[in-house]
């Protein structure tokens, strides 16, 4: 489709679909039954008419803040961890987000193009609304999610920062229109249940092509499941890598701890082409640390009052149970 056909959508989108404003006044738009903000339209329908992946592509697919600046470090170290010319410690003077792109954001960063050509890619879309391009091919897909209350704290605190440049104060309790916001879906690529679970049936279909991992579980059994990831990607580990403690040296190049106190991810910036407009390429910068917070399980227990945490715990509840599954970590 050419661009003006998309901007032509773009504008039918803005003009026709259903719309909310969020607890922020922030403009939603519903589109295929998820609620986007105005900035990711554009992307989502270029990417759904236009992007093509590679032979041996894998995706990276999440709900924002979920934990995909960690997934897309891993899964880089280790498809590269062999690589001599650019080895695995590209992260450590880069953003996860600057080496893995996403396919709905064109990423145009001040650093130099990557020469290693990684078969990675990333996105927030929904997976019915996927590309076709990306389900037809059979390329493996990897989703990662999160206890929505964690969720939604860390979503909470991304946009308190982008608006006040802090950081969300220590037991501060979250507004409960913005909580309202949240539970409605208007969220970008929300509602969150509805997003996780296009992701978790299918890969309870297809479980070849599609893995679920949860943050939670990364967490807590982080050899097992990088030991998981390496395997379904595509470049599982030999014993003798495991005998000399590759494993365990990625997990620790991609810490919270280690990645959170590097340069790139203290001080440097990244900046999104969000292209809103015909021949104008619109952009966003991004401060790189605003992608680090805390990186902990259960801070939702400093920002949400026991009833705030009860109402999403029975949504999930609730949106689980229709498809028989549960929430255990
Ligand atoms: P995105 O979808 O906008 O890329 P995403 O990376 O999914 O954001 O989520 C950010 C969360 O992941 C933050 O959680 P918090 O607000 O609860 O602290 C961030 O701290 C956490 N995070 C980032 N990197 C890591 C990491 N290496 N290990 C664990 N958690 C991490």
């Amino acid at each position: 489709m050419p661009d003006l056909e998309i901007d032509n959508k773009v504008k039918q989108i803005f003009s026709t679909f259903p719309t909310k404003k969020d607890a922020w006044s922030m403009d939603y738009y519903q589109y295929e039954g998820f609620w986007y903000p105005f900035f990711h339209i554009p992307g989502t329908l270029w990417a759904q008419e236009h992007y093509k992946p590679q032979p041996n592509q894998v995706i990276l697919s999440s709900f924002p803040k979920c934990g995909t600046t960690w997934l897309k470090a891993l899964a880089f170290a280790i498809m590269t961890r062999s690589c001599e010319s650019e080895p695995t410690n590209l992260l450590l003077t880069r953003l996860s987000h600057d080496c893995v792109p996403f396919i709905e954001f064109q990423i145009s960063s001040s650093q130099p193009k990557l020469s290693l050509d990684v078969p990675l890619a990333s996105t927030h879309i929904p997976y019915t609304s996927l590309p076709k391009s990306v389900i037809n091919s059979g390329c493996k897909i990897v989703y990662i999610c999160r206890d929505p209350k964690d969720t939604f704290v860390s979503t909470y605190h991304f946009y308190y920062k982008l608006n006040s440049k802090a950081e969300l104060p220590t037991n501060e309790i979250i507004e409960e229109d913005v909580l309202e916001s949240f539970c409605q879906g208007l969220t970008p690529c929300g509602p969150f249940w509805d997003n996780l679970l296009g992701y978790w049936r299918a890969s309870l279909e297809s479980p070849e092509r599609i893995l679920f991992i949860k943050y939670e579980d990364l967490k807590n059994e982080t050899v097992y499941w990088v030991k998981k990831l390496a395997q379904f990607i595509g470049y599982p580990f030999s014993l003798e890598e495991e005998d000399k403690g590759t494993v365990q040296k990625i997990i620790d190049l991609c810490s919270f701890e280690k990645m959170s106190n590097l340069e790139v991810n203290k001080n440097g910036a990244m900046t999104l082409e969000l292209g809103i407009k015909k021949d104008e390429v619109n952009t966003i910068e991004l401060k790189n640390n605003i992608y680090f917070r805390k990186g902990n399980i259960g801070d939702w227990k400093n920002h949400l009052t026991p009833a705030m945490a009860t109402r999403i715990d029975q949504i999930t509840e609730q949106k689980l149970a229709s498809y028989g599954l549960t929430w255990n970590v």
